[in-house]
């Protein structure tokens, strides 16, 4: 990025509109975004900061069915809650607009027809699983039946989640439409494909060759795409949710929600600048960022730009794409269908007022690099020992010795010493490293940086002592206050991109202008200025709040894991091999009544059980500790394999063996007669 660009076009994933948004979209994309928006911003550059809903897609369908709604009740429920919570966040975007808007149909729509016209596209027909029911043709994830390979019930028409195996649609046992529960059948249907292998040559140049200076997960990605070889890809389909194909003859079809989505960045540019759009998009004075998480990279690098090119009339491509890995929740992958999530609507109710808390605990610990883990004792830590101890406390301290010595005005400033020179030198260091970073989209970095500040300030208060030195020296006294009152005003503009909620409330205190060139500057707060009243700007998070998230985690895991438990004991395990009946014979099986048991000690597992057989009395152990006591043992009527070889267990001889009825998850019951019967009955 040598060019000099005239303004910035910000736009972040559009959030599919079928369900909240969690920290993990936050601190892939939301976050940095805003902080990089809201820093171009304080630098005066001319910026556009496009978001919005992806209201289209298949998951917006299904959830529907499932709801007995409409998708548009769907999409109209998610896009409120998502554009709330950005809201609530500070997360202030010039237009949030949604694809489900008649902005966005036109313009989707006319640019298919231009590519449609101009031939740009291929047509291929295939044979697809169709819903003879729900009338509609099917994804792959959209069939389940049983897997061939584990004989799990639930598996995808893609993969079977419990073994792990990549399966066809094909191989599953017993397919089933998950949406009516019908066979699907294969039916033939027509589709437009964007040549993708056209572009190759195009994207290794502008991409491999042009922007080397893109983070090294996202360019790998473009590169081993590219590699591995494009293929022409579908940008229609068949559903009757979406934007129409605006052809003859495609009654029935929409575009691909990945053709119309990216569109929609457009289209809301567009819907908030009907007149001076292109200006935005058409400009090679414009530069173009897309911030987006790893999911998205292929579409935002290769699909998108291939569209753009093929349509051509001056639209110019993203300069950078700025992507982030994921973000861990405890530990364990972030997951909505799971409910493993820490919801932003949620969290906003949870923590009233500690929205900066959020947004600096998912910028100290983003996932820039690789994927990340987000705990919420962590986040109690950051809060009381970084922000709370640091920050806050250095600027507390200054506020709260000025109005005590100074009658809540910034005293002046005298000689300065080597201690006040120092660290009046450190600040335009390390907001020329903060610079560099955010324009890197280093934001974990700009915001150590930011920090390094507030940490000199708390360490030169805590030198200095004014406290102390004013039972002796007020001028030495005044002039450490004026300087401390200084950093604070840098501190309102370094960390307004980070946590603008206390930058604003700190520069409401001291009365401070927010303008980037003048952080680091001396004296921006002249002598005699009058400051407001010394008010916290962060507050301790304890235990009880980040106990109750951690029991709320603690509910979701345990149903989770009932929900498997109960899962697995359904399993059934395949049959055997064939034996004969001379094999079968062989084993002489006899009902028994269990006389004596009792625990093997320094065991879990066993029972040592005295039986009467009906021919004698025996000794059997048992592995059924974990499922029965002994004394719920004393009396039943079992079935024993009478003469299984004696064995030896914890230097208890065991002859015979107690039937059972083994579960998936390994759990037991004894077998009992239907109604009691004599010892030593036979069974078979
Ligand atoms: N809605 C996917 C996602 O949220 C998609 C992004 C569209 S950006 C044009 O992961
Ligand atoms: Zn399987």
């Amino acid at each position: 990025m040598d060019k000099e660009f005239k303004r910035t076009l910000v736009t972040c994933a559009l959030p599919y509109a079928n369900g909240p948004i969690h920290i993990g979209h936050l601190a892939g994309v939301y976050v940095p975004a805003d902080i990089y928006v809201r820093y171009l911003r304080l630098r005066g550059r001319e910026v556009l900061y496009v978001c919005g809903s992806d209201e289209h897609g298949v998951p917006i369908t299904i959830k529907a069915r499932q709801q007995g709604c409409s998708p548009q009740d769907i999409v109209d429920r998610y896009h409120g809650i998502i554009k709330d919570s950005f809201e609530g966040l500070g997360i202030h975007f010039d237009i949030y607009g949604r694809t489900s808007s008649e902005v966005h149909a036109k313009n989707a729509s006319e640019f298919f027809r231009k590519l449609y016209d101009e031939g740009k596209f291929i047509t291929r027909e295939s044979e697809q699983y169709y819903d003879p029911e729900a009338k509609q043709f099917l994804a792959d994830r959209y069939i389940v039946g049983t897997c061939p390979k584990c004989g799990n019930e639930g598996a995808y028409g893609d993969q079977c989640e419990k073994c792990g195996s990549t399966l066809s649609p094909e191989e599953l046992i017993n397919p089933k439409s998950k949406l009516s529960g019908a066979a699907p059948i294969k039916k033939k249907t027509t589709h437009w494909y964007l040549p993708l292998q056209d572009y190759e040559p195009w994207l290794r140049e502008w991409i491999l060759e042009g922007h080397q200076e893109w983070r090294t997960n996202v360019y790998g990605q473009v590169k081993s795409w590219l590699d591995g070889g494009l293929q022409p890809r579908a940008v229609t389909r068949d559903l009757d949710w979406g934007v129409p194909v605006p052809v003859e003859g495609a009654e029935g079809k929409v575009l691909y929600v990945w053709f119309d989505a990216p569109i929609g960045y457009i289209s809301n540019t567009i819907e908030l600048l009907p007149d001076s759009w292109e200006k935005w998009w058409k400009s090679p004075d414009t530069r173009l960022v897309h911030f987006i998480g790893k999911d998205n990279i292929v579409f935002h690098c290769i699909v998108f730009p291939a569209m753009l090119k093929a349509y051509g009339d001056g639209y110019i491509l993203p300069d950078n794409v700025p992507a982030n890995e994921f973000l861990n929740l405890e530990g364990d992958k972030i997951s909505t269908s799971r409910g493993w999530a820490v919801w932003a609507h949620e969290y906003l109710q949870d923590f009233p007022g500690k929205e900066d808390v959020l947004r600096y605990v998912l910028t100290a610990n983003a996932p820039q690099t690789s994927d990340n883990d987000f705990s919420w004792k962590d986040f109690q830590n950051r809060n009381n020992n970084e922000l709370v101890a640091v920050f806050g406390n250095f600027v507390n301290r200054a506020m709260v010795l000025t109005h005590k010595y100074f009658a809540g005005k910034v005293p002046p400033c005298g000689t300065l010493e080597d201690i006040d020179k120092e660290v009046l030198a450190e600040i335009p260091l390390l907001k020329a490293s903060m610079e560099k970073n955010l324009e890197g989209f280093r934001f974990r970095e700009a915001l150590k940086d930011a920090m390094g500040i507030a940490r000199l300030g708390n360490k030169y208060i805590s030198d200095t002592e004014p406290w102390k030195v004013a039972k002796t020296d007020l001028d030495r006294t005044a002039t450490i206050l004026n300087l401390s009152l200084q950093i604070c005003a840098d501190l309102a503009i370094a960390f307004e991109p980070f946590t603008p909620f206390a930058a604003k409330r700190l520069r409401e205190m001291l009365g401070s202008p927010l303008d980037w060139e003048i952080l680091g500057r001396p004296q921006v707060l002249p002598a005699g200025h009058a400051l407001g009243e010394a008010e916290l700007l962060f507050a301790k998070i304890e235990d009880p709040a980040i106990d109750a998230q951690l029991a709320r985690l603690d509910r979701i895991r345990a149903e989770r894991e009932a929900a498997a438990k109960a899962e697995a004991a359904r399993q059934v395990v395949p049959q055997k091999g064939e034996c004969t009946f001379d094999e079968f014979e062989k084993m002489d099986i006899r009902t028994a009544t269990v006389l004596e048991a009792e625990r093997v000690p320094k065991t879990d597992k066993l029972l040592k059980l005295i039986i009467d057989t009906g021919i004698d009395r025996r000794t059997i152990v048992s592995g059924i500790a974990e499922y029965y006591t002994p004394e719920a043992m004393v009396g039943k009527q079992i079935c024993i394999l009478a003469n299984l070889q004696p064995r030896t267990i914890r230097g208890i001889e065991s002859r015979g063996m107690i039937l059972m009825a083994k579960q998936g998850d390994g759990s037991m019951r004894f077998i009992t007669p239907e109604e009691a019967v004599c010892n030593g009955a036979i069974v078979g």
